[in-house]
């Protein structure tokens, strides 16, 4: 046997010592933008978070609720797969029911069409033309034209006179499918919009384009924006029906995809990464895990994972750790990947993003784990607690509790996430189920943890997690240090709540 010298530390056993902070470090300028998926030296990640916050692939945590909200905020949710193949494509198709990218019913739309192109495609048209990009400018990346032709104005009628709304360089609203051009109407007339309702060839409704000058409206563009984007969102895969599943998910929209499993440094991983590179070649992105030190790593880099996910045992309803001895302190684990993250980023010029996986309990986990090298973390327990987890709300000796139940214990009866080649059952349990504080709303909770993460990253004087990592300095603390951390000798008044209402 090979013995480890140091023991495996969790994040509870480590402090942040703050560095200088300089007049621009401030929360306001803290960019929490983080790569999702694998990049190369120079390159930009296909697919970056804007907060580097990811649900967990569960029952009682990733339904399409959460997709929504979790994305709406800048981060992404995993649809969990210990479910059909049919009910998670649907569950993601319905995520996705927001509608990107189209924009005309006329093949008008190039992905290498510039602003030129535009103008020279009025001038030779003679048609009333509008640019519409991403953000609503003339220096937005072009996501397509809408020219008079497609709007067919009879269909407008009565509401909506097409010309006048014929203006250059206008914004489009993505509309949810289903929507009718009736309804649409409403819409406009009822928010007062300066607007034009988008219908494709088969007359479905698919969008609305502003003019620019809503500022004299009622409704805030931007806010409407945010709203009415396509959702990014993620889902669950196994090793054993992906030559299914994941055809169904890619074609139900899903943006990333993750094979979920407790042991990630298998043959089983290899095989389902080399199918998906031989059937979609790098086009489908997937991450793969959950692994604990350098080799399990490697292993699943050079198998080809977009990202890799880092923790076995951690997890709070977790019991992996008492039932087959296996596991390893979640920070340790965590400092060990991103090193060797970083070894082979300077070995083979390509970035493959890290994620804590578990094991975060108090707001402060996040920020030492981003410290440690981790681009972005997945959270089970702290989004079950949220309205837009799946699971039920219950009262109970008058508190208020969300259920929260492990994907290993026997009412998910995950068995694939278990599997090692066995049966098709779970035969023995490796997760509990549970209750978890009632917490509220997605949004209002992680603003308040993510005004912690960016106050403390100024603490150490950074302004971006990259920063962060370069910057950080941590120190392990005694068991003594710790309850000096916490309020002590003093009779308290109220029960411990720092939130400030
Ligand atoms: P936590 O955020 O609740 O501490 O941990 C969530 C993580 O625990 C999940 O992302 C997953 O990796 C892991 N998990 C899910 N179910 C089990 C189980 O039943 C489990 N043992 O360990």
């Amino acid at each position: 046997a090979t013995y480890y010298d140091k023991a495996s530390h969790t994040f509870s056993e480590y402090l942040l010592v703050p560095g200088y902070s300089s007049a621009e470090c401030i929360p306001s300028n803290v960019d929490l933008k983080t790569p999702l998926v694998k990049f190369r030296r120079g390159e930009k990640s296909a697919i970056t978070l804007n907060i580097p916050l990811v649900s967990a692939l569960m029952q009682s945590v990733s339904g399409e609720k959460m997709a929504e909200a979790l994305a709406r905020e800048g981060g992404l949710s995993f649809i969990y797969c210990s479910q059909s193949v049919e009910e998670e494509a649907a569950m993601v198709a319905r995520v996705k029911a927001f509608k990107a990218g189209f924009v005309s019913s006329d093949a008008n739309i190039r992905p290498d069409q510039t602003m030129a192109d535009v103008q020279a495609l009025k001038a030779q048209t003679g048609h009333s033309t509008i640019a519409v990009t991403d953000d609503g400018s003339p220096n937005g990346r072009l996501l397509g034209v809408v020219t008079s032709r497609d709007y067919r104005p009879s269909r407008m009628e009565p509401t909506v006179r097409v010309s006048t709304f014929m203006t250059p360089f206008e914004r489009l609203i993505y509309g949810r499918d289903g929507i009718t051009l009736s309804e649409a109407n409403d819409i406009i007339w009822e928010h007062k919009l300066n607007a034009l309702p988008i219908i494709d060839a088969k007359g479905n409704m698919r969008g609305f384009v502003f003019r620019k000058d809503y500022d004299s409206h009622k409704e805030n563009p931007h806010e409407l924006l945010d709203k009415s984007k396509r959702y990014v969102v993620g889902a669950g895969i196994n090793t054993r029906d992906y030559e299914k599943r994941v055809p169904a998910l890619v074609e139900a929209g899903a943006d990333v995809l993750c094979i979920d499993s407790s042991e990630g440094f298998t043959e089983w991983q290899q095989r389902t990464l080399g199918w998906i590179r031989s059937a979609y070649g790098d086009s489908v992105k997937v991450g793969a895990g959950n692994v604990v030190d350098r080799d399990g790593f490697r292993f699943l880099a050079e198998c080809g994972a977009d990202f890799v996910k880092v923790g076995i045992g951690g997890g709070s309803i977790c019991i992996t750790r008492e039932t087959k001895g296996i596991g390893r302190g979640q920070a340790t684990a965590v400092i060990e990947v991103a090193k060797a993250r970083n070894e082979y980023f300077e070995e083979t010029g390509i970035y493959i993003p890290i994620c804590s996986d578990g094991g975060l309990v108090h707001d402060y986990h996040m920020t030492l784990a981003l410290a440690m090298g981790a681009d972005f973390l997945m959270l089970g327990r702290y989004f079950a607690r949220f309205d837009e987890s799946p699971s039920q709300k219950v009262n109970i000796n008058g508190n208020y509790l969300k259920e929260y139940w492990g994907e290993g214990s026997p009412r998910a009866r995950n068995w694939q996430r278990y599997d090692m080649g066995g049966s098709d059952k779970l035969s023995f349990a490796e997760g509990v189920d549970s209750y978890v504080p009632y917490a509220g709303s997605l949004k209002d909770n992680m603003g308040l943890s993510l005004a912690k993460v960016r106050s403390t990253m100024c603490n150490c004087g950074a302004v971006s997690i990259r920063e962060l990592q370069e910057k950080a300095r941590l120190t392990l603390v005694s068991s003594t240090s710790i309850v000096e951390g916490g309020a002590h000798d003093v009779i308290l008044k109220d029960t411990h709540n720092t939130q400030i209402k």
